[in-house]
């Protein structure tokens, strides 16, 4: 009982850390402050997995990365 009321208590505070990892990056990212990310700035960010993924991710292939498809694909 008491264990996995530590368990669940971690993977929340893990899934905050981390969205608030890829907020931060994702404004650091965005150079141009357009709010979305390009392959461009997402490789000059070196972040490759956004990299790999861009064309799936780019679900209204608009060719940028919104924090919303960023977000919905994580
Ligand atoms: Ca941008
Ligand atoms: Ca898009």
């Amino acid at each position: 009982m008491k264990r996995s009321t530590i368990k669940t208590a971690a993977i929340v505070s893990l899934s905050v850390i981390s969205f608030g990892v890829i907020a931060a990056s994702f404004n650091d990212a965005d150079k141009n402050g357009d709010g979305a990310l390009s392959l461009a700035e997402l490789q000059a960010a070196g972040m490759d997995d956004y990299v790999a993924k861009f064309a799936s991710l780019d679900t209204d292939k608009d060719g940028k990365l919104s924090k919303a498809e960023a977000k919905a694909n994580r």
